[in-house]
């Protein structure tokens, strides 16, 4: 099913750094609506099962402890062509090659720690968006 909403979270280390209202300018100046938004902190057991379709791979571990190092902003935004539009946004996994200008090239500094989430399908933004946000949370 084709939706024009993507998921996002602003990761601990974009937060401790002082870069998320930055960030989020960057998101609203590109077109995306704040449908919900949710500052909070995700527990080892909330990263686990966010992050459960990565449970095998070696950098598991690794993953939940930065995940749960610190707050975040979580948050649901609406525009045409969300999910692809989104990703293009934010860059490359690899800060070392995302593209100049986007956030993950102007604000991450390694893979793992790498400022911002954005989903890679309609499918998966829906699942993460109703693992943060109730009905009653998103305008
Ligand atoms: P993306 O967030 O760009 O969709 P995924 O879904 O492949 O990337 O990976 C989920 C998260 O796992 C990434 N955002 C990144 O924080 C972390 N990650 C991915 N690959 C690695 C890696 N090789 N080493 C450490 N962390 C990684």
């Amino acid at each position: 099913m084709a939706t024009n909403r993507t998921f996002t979270m602003i990761k601990p280390d974009a937060v401790a750094n002082g870069h998320a209202g930055k960030i989020i300018d960057h998101i609203t100046q590109a077109g995306f609506k704040i449908v919900a938004l949710k500052y909070t902190r995700l527990s080892n057991e909330l990263a686990g099962n966010f992050y459960g379709i990565h449970r095998e791979r070696s950098f598991f571990g690794e993953l939940v402890d930065f995940m749960t190092s610190g707050p975040i902003y979580a948050a649901i935004l609406e525009k045409d062509n969300a999910v692809a539009d989104f990703r293009t946004l934010i860059g490359a996994t690899d800060p070392q090659k995302a593209e100049p200008g986007t956030i993950r090239n102007l604000y991450a500094k390694s893979i793992d720690a790498n400022a911002i989430h954005g989903s890679d399908s309609d499918e998966n933004a829906e699942i993460e968006g109703n693992f943060f946000f109730s009905q009653f949370e998103r305008f």
